[in-house]
């Protein structure tokens, strides 16, 4: 037995990083009927005459839906500038999937050579840096130092709409990376969602998932008191709201909807935080 972390996969082939030297393996038949692995996970091992199998997946520290990747210590949200347009709705609601399944939020504004120095998207910029977080930007003409740094032992996830730039990202940080972007998959006229599947690339002393872009976000699945306790604007005011089970919407003497009101808290975030509840709810209403 060998333990290593799968870093790719492809149909039903996965590919293991055990040490310096990766296997390609097959799921062996007592894990078919668990839970399958994905990416990041760390794996069990056993080689075989002509192959090797994964025999057993270790408990994940934690794991994302969209994309499917486990024991992630980091993700960040790519949003371009332009190009698809700027959407603070878009970042938020990325910002509460990443925080939700406990794992650390960084957000990365690219395309900035699109927008001139006097755009208001500084400003939103100024106010998620105020709440402590940490935010890169990025343009067509270098990389950014600080988010290379930032990647260093890691396991990152990249996250955000197809086409916000997130392939361009790591090629950028890398340039021996030649990961496909829409110029070219537009040329092949393939166009749009040109990254199709997930994988771990080592970059900048780290391991990044450069994933597919999403139309789509799910949160159903969610637990609306477990959302709020996750909320990192939210942490300061939580045991001050008058009811213990208190989930901040219409409830009297409710500490954080107090917040927004006098702008302690940002007010578009607990706009987007009532937006996702709404959602919930009507799904659970659903079922
Ligand atoms: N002007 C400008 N264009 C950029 C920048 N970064 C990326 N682009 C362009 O934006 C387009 C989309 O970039 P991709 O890197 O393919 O985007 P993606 O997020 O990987 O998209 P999917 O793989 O479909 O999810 C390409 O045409 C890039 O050349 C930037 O900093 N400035
Ligand atoms: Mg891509
Ligand atoms: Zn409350």
């Amino acid at each position: 037995m060998e333990t290593g972390r799968i870093i790719k996969i492809i149909s039903n082939q996965y590919l293991v990083l055990c040490g310096n030297i990766k296997y390609s393996c097959i799921a062996m038949g007592k894990l078919r009927k668990g839970k399958s692995p994905i990416v990041g996970d760390l794996v069990e091992i056993e080689h075989f005459d002509k192959q090797s199998g994964i025999q057993k997946i270790l408990p994940r520290a934690n794991e994302l839906r969209r994309p499917p990747v486990a024991n992630v210590d980091q993700a960040i949200i790519v949003m371009s500038c332009k190009d698809p347009d700027f959407s603070a709705t878009l970042i938020d609601r990325l910002l509460f999937q990443i925080v939700y399944h406990g794992i650390t939020p960084i957000l990365c504004v690219t395309k900035t050579d699109l927008i001139t120095e006097s755009d208001p998207i500084y400003e939103t910029i100024k106010r998620y840096q105020d709440s402590g977080y940490q935010v890169f930007t990025s343009s067509n003409k270098e990389a950014n130092k600080d988010l290379i740094a930032c990647l260093k032992d890691k396991i990152t996830v990249l996250t955000g709409q197809s086409g916000a730039g997130k392939s361009s990202l790591l090629n950028r940080i890398d340039p021996s990376f030649h990961l496909q972007t829409q110029e070219i998959s537009k040329a092949l006229g393939r166009g749009k969602h040109t990254t199709r599947h997930c994988e771990l690339h080592e970059i900048a002393e780290g391991w990044v998932a450069d994933t597919p872009g999403f139309s789509a976000m799910d949160f159903t699945y969610m637990d609306i008191a477990k959302l709020s306790d996750a909320i990192p604007d939210f942490k300061p005011y939580l045991n001050h709201c008058r009811f213990r089970d208190c989930i901040h919407l219409n409830e009297p003497d409710c500490a954080i909807r107090d917040a927004a009101a006098n702008g302690t808290l940002p007010k578009e975030r607990y706009a987007h935080y009532q937006e996702v509840v709404a959602m919930i709810q009507q799904a659970k209403r659903r079922r």
